[in-house]
């Protein structure tokens, strides 16, 4: 493998970004193929449903009036090629039928309709195959995609903010506008990011937040809210149905929604009955891993968030501290377990972003 294969791969990577927010559940891919030295189409999964990576790139080599040279290319993909009907023909098929002469790939696809058996039926009709270019750019890329698979829930995020002096809310759990204007811009465009965003009752109740993305733009996710007693009033903003929302309690169940069809429009409120117990939130996990739902922020309140942060059921945690202090109020969620990964300043907030001490990306 030589630094231009790598250079290739990068630029794969970059297209594949520009899927973010649109393809979950599927992964983020790019694909870039290069013939005689220069790169002759490229392309990306851009929205979930639509042609895959590798369909846009040998669509754009046409475009572009170089369909003859693919027989000479090497096909840059940071995900292994499928290999199934999904909602879009193989695209393993594809390449093997456009007689690419090389492929080389970041990521084994976890999926298990496509684990190694896009690599198998390329090299079965003579392509020449490299795995696991900078795979570890993919993992992270994917994070998401990559944990749904393999720890069959999905990828959670661990989102607060706290005073100066360690307080989530004032005393009796009254809201307080904690962060700055850029903060909260950016927490929408992190909602903007998810499937699903997920609240305690007590949060839902005192803050009643419309877990919706305001100040970005991109799709709203899914609301969860736990309210294990249902004692949460229908007036409140989350149950307003303008958005996919799941409920979890002890009493009551209704099967109306049917997600991930998540973004039909007419979205209903879905209960879902879990059993009391310590396995509450694996119970919740399960059922969102079920509907296909790959990753959560988890916005509070502190007991939720310490209940999360307990279970060791995270991938990141996002703390914002403001200048801001209160004399009393309720303590921020205590981190364990984690390793610092950065800080960064926003205006007058200070972000600190850690990972589990056993996790990579
Ligand atoms: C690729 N290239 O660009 C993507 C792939 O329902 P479908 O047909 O869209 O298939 C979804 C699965 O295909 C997804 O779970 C993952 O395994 C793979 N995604 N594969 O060759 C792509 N997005
Ligand atoms: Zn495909």
């Amino acid at each position: 493998m030589t630094e231009k294969d790598e250079l290739y791969m990068q630029r794969a990577f970059q297209l594949a970004e520009y899927g973010r927010g649109s393809v979950s559940p599927n992964p983020m891919v790019g694909c870039v193929l290069v013939a005689e030295g220069q790169i002759i189409g490229e392309g990306w999964h851009r929205k979930y449903g639509g042609p895959h990576a590798e369909v846009e790139a040998v669509r754009d080599a046409s475009r572009r009036g170089f369909e003859h040279l693919l027989p000479k290319a090497t096909a840059y993909v940071t995900l292994e090629p499928c290999a199934h009907f999904g909602k879009t023909p193989p695209c393993a098929k594809l390449l093997v039928e456009k007689k690419i002469h090389r492929a080389v790939v970041a990521n084994d696809d976890p999926n298990p309709l496509v684990s190694g058996r896009g690599y198998a039926l390329m090299q079965e009709a003579g392509i020449e195959v490299h795995r696991g270019l900078l795979a570890e750019k993919g993992y992270e890329l994917n994070s998401r995609f990559f944990t749904f698979f393999t720890e069959k829930r999905p990828y959670i995020i661990l989102k607060w903010a706290e005073t100066a002096n360690g307080f989530i809310a004032a005393a009796g759990g009254r809201p307080v506008q904690i962060s700055g204007p850029a903060s909260s811009q950016m927490v929408h465009r992190w909602r903007s990011e998810e499937d699903a965003i997920l609240v305690g009752r007590q949060t839902a109740q005192t803050d009643n937040p419309a877990l919706n993305v305001r100040h970005w733009t991109g799709q709203n996710p899914v609301r969860v809210v736990l309210d294990r007693q249902l004692n949460l009033p229908n007036s409140l903003a989350i149950f307003d149905k303008t958005q996919p929302t799941i409920c979890y309690n002890y009493m009551h169940t209704t099967d109306s929604a049917i997600f991930p069809e998540r973004y039909a429009e007419f979205p209903e409120i879905s209960f879902v009955k879990i059993q009391p117990g310590e396995d509450e939130l694996h119970q919740v996990l399960n059922d969102l891993y079920a509907r296909k739902i790959q990753s959560v922020l988890v916005e509070g309140g502190a007991q939720i968030l310490q209940a999360f942060l307990q279970a060791g059921l995270w991938n990141e945690i996002r703390r914002c501290q403001s200048p801001l202090t209160l004399p009393l109020g309720v303590v921020a969620p205590v981190i364990h377990g984690a390793t610092l990964k950065y800080t960064e300043f926003l205006a007058q907030d200070i972000w600190t972003y850690y990972i589990p001490n056993h996790q990579t990306t």
